[in-house]
This record gives structure tokens, sequence and C-alpha cells, in this order.
């Protein structure tokens, strides 16, 4: 029987118990090759802070940086079959997979980041994030990357003949490898974390990136002379796996999208403070930075226009990209 004792200590227990919530927490794994504190890996953590206040809890986020989950290539696959749900990643290893892509690295193409900004933020950017889809991603952002320059341990780059038969690292993309090698040098796809040790030993002689790649892992360390080619601005995306988006409501697909938002504009801010810092800091740390008369450099790589923008709807957003003022 109960007695008055037993419902009290029942209703008291029933006070204690933690409050379940109505659903499943989800919590969703997030790539990025950058170590903590790196723009990119913020934005994501503040993505993640979104979407949770976003969902009710519903969804975390759980970011996996510095690369724990493996080098961009990889995650790339493992994103698209949904073993990772969140990506940030940089344009070009989607280059050979989704050859609209490869407009936003070409060389010299924008003109200035606000200019890129302009692109990606407007239907050019919508277009090329439909493109995405058929191949089981769904783009949340894309983020700023700055200007890549080329960075070597002989020399500082000054003309075109100081590229001759140098080796440099680039990213698995074979527009980068088309772009260097159109400089005459000899390209060499290695995974990021790899770069370092490619320099120290000499399995390569330089490498290309924006200051704060270079510093956030020691590059100058290795590769002291930093030339101004400015060469690309191939930015960042932030993508999430389709399989895992399909699981979420309309509802929570937008808030989603609207959390992207955010971060991206979050991320933007950040960039621009890291750069400054990350150039302060190479230089202090013994970094040569030169500037290069670009000229004979947009030169040499216009074949590459001719070599990977091929079809008319990659020649149509390359004129349509141009034209936006
Ligand atoms: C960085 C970019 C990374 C990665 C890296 C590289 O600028 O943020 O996603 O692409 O360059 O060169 O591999």
């Amino acid at each position: 029987m109960l007695t008055r004792r037993h419902a009290f200590a029942l209703a008291a227990l029933l006070c204690a118990a933690p409050a379940l919530p109505a659903f499943a927490q989800t919590t969703l794994k997030s790539a990025d090759i950058h170590p903590d504190g790196y723009p990119t890996v913020e934005a994501v953590k503040y993505f993640g802070e979104l979407v949770e206040k976003k969902t009710n809890g519903k969804y975390k986020v759980q970011l996996f940086f510095a690369g724990q989950l493996g080098g961009e290539k990889d995650t790339i696959e493992q994103t698209r079959f949904g073993v990772i749900d969140l990506n940030r990643i940089n344009t070009a290893p989607f280059n050979n997979l989704i050859p609209e892509t490869a407009v936003l690295g070409m060389p010299f193409l924008f003109r200035s980041v606000d200019h890129m900004y302009k692109v990606v933020d407007g239907p050019i950017g919508d277009e090329i994030a439909k493109a995405f889809e058929p191949q089981g991603l769904v783009v949340l952002g894309f983020f700023d990357s700055g200007a890549r320059s080329i960075y070597n341990s002989k020399k500082p780059i000054k003309t075109l003949a100081d590229m001759k038969g140098m080796k440099i690292r680039v990213q698995q993309s074979d527009l980068f490898i088309g772009m260097i090698n159109a400089l005459g040098a000899n390209a060499t796809p290695i995974p990021f974390g790899e770069v370092y040790s490619a320099l120290q030993t000499g399995l390569v002689d330089g490498a290309e990136n924006n200051y704060p790649s270079y510093d956030s892992v020691k590059h100058y360390e290795v590769a002291k002379y930093y030339s101004l080619t400015e060469h690309s601005l191939a930015p960042e995306v932030f993508v999430m796996s389709k399989r895992s988006w399909d699981k979420l409501t309309p509802d929570e697909q937008k808030a989603f999208k609207e959390a992207g938002k955010e971060a991206t504009k979050k991320m933007r801010e950040l960039w621009a403070k890291r750069d400054a810092e990350a150039k302060d800091r190479v230089v202090k740390g013994g970094a040569m930075i030169n500037e290069v008369d670009k000229k004979p450099f947009i030169d040499a790589m216009a074949p590459v226009y001719d070599k990977f923008v091929t079809s008319e709807k990659m020649k149509d957003l390359v004129n349509r990209i141009k034209a936006v003022q």
C-alpha cells in the first residue's frame, strides 16, 4: 500500500530526476586541419554554439581540429559518406571532384578580397554551392583565405627565372599543379600536415600559402623567403554531409543555414585580425618578405585558363566573375 511517506519519497525522487530532453541529442563531428584558435576553427566553434541554441540543444558540434580526422582529401570522402558531418576545407582539394570550384582558385582572377566576397556571397556563389550537392555535400559558408604567395628555403623569388626548377609543394588539386608548373617550377602535391618536414628535409624547396598558414605551422622556420606573388585567393568552404543534412527537419535546416551565415561573418572578422598578427609574427620569426612584379607571373599563368576553363559553363562563370564590380 502506498503510504503518505512513500508518496512523499516518490514525489521527491521525481523532482530530483533530471528533466529528460524530449529528443535524443546528436553530436555532429566537424573536421579542420588547422590548429585550435585558427579563425576557421573558431568560426566553426561559434557555428556549434549557434546551432545548439537554435535547436534548443538537440544538436551539438564536436570539433576535431589539427587534422585529427586526417588530411583534407581523405576527410572529403568521409564527409560525402556521412562519417564526418561537417568539414571546413579549402576549395582547392575539391577542384577535381567539383570543377566549378576551380574557378575560385584561378590565378589572378579576383581583383581584391572584396571582389571575392561579392562573388561568393552573390548568385555565382549560390551556383557554385549548388554544384556540391550531387557530390553529397551542402555548403554552409565560404570563408576567407587571404592571398596565397610562394615561399621557399633558397632565395627570394623576384623574377620568373627564380622559379625555374624549384620544387614547390601544392595542394592536391590539378589546377594548383598546373599553376606552379606554368611558372617553370615543379609542383609536388603533398597533404598540408606533411609540408613542414618536406621543407625541412629538402623534399621540396618551397610551398605557397597565406600568412596565417605560413605562421601557424611555422613553415617560416624552414622556408624563410616569402615572395608576394598573391597568385590565388581560393576561399575556404564550410560544408555539411548531405546524409547528415537530410536528417534535419526543414526548420532545423533553416537554422543551420542561418548559423552558417553568422559563422561566416565572424570568420571574416577574425581573419582580418589574424592575417595582420601572422605577418608580424613571421617577420619576428625571421621571414624575409619581398614584393614581386606580378606582370610576368600573370602572363606565365595565363595558359592555365586554356587548360582548366574548357567548358562553356566554366568560361561563362569566369566571365561573369570578372564582370562583378
Ligand atoms: C590553407 C587552407 C587549408 C589548406 C592549406 C593547404 O590556406 O586554409 O584548408 O588548404 O592551405 O595548403 O593545404
